[in-house]
């Protein structure tokens, strides 16, 4: 079962434009904007424009075409962005938080692409 959505969630607001936001690329299944805090010279946060609340959620009940379009996306964000290992960048690093212990701020499921920078420890 797709979990419950929230649709008042920001990012929800932000794809149905009430509240704008810097955006990087966007295609039919997804949007790619600038985190607002960025914790990283680059930090580029992708939203699918269905509603699913996690990955796990977005993984198991989004379309092949919505995970198509919302992977090809990330790829022109990493390219775009001038980190991507294609373009022999040193490299980014893409997370995703989920729920209480993933510590998950906004329940629109969102991957955080990174970079620019050396990161540090994975775990904290
Ligand atoms: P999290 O993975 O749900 O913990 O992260 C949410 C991110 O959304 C966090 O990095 C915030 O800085 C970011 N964000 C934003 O870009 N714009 C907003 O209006 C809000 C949060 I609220």
């Amino acid at each position: 079962m797709p979990l419950a959505y929230d649709d008042t969630n920001i990012f929800a607001r932000i794809l149905r434009g009430e509240i704008p936001c810097t955006k990087v690329a966007e295609n039919d299944h997804a949007l790619a904007f600038r985190d607002i805090a960025p914790k990283a010279p680059v930090h580029v946060l992708v939203i699918p424009k269905g509603a699913y609340v996690s990955f796990d959620d977005f993984a198991a009940h989004a379309s092949d075409a919505e995970i198509a379009g919302f992977t090809r996306l990330c790829a022109e964000v990493c390219r775009s962005e001038g980190v991507g290992l294609e373009g022999g960048n040193p490299g980014f690093r893409a997370i995703t938080n989920a729920g209480p212990h993933g510590v998950q701020e906004v329940p629109h499921y969102h991957l955080h692409i990174m970079g620019g920078r050396m990161m540090g420890p994975m775990v904290s």
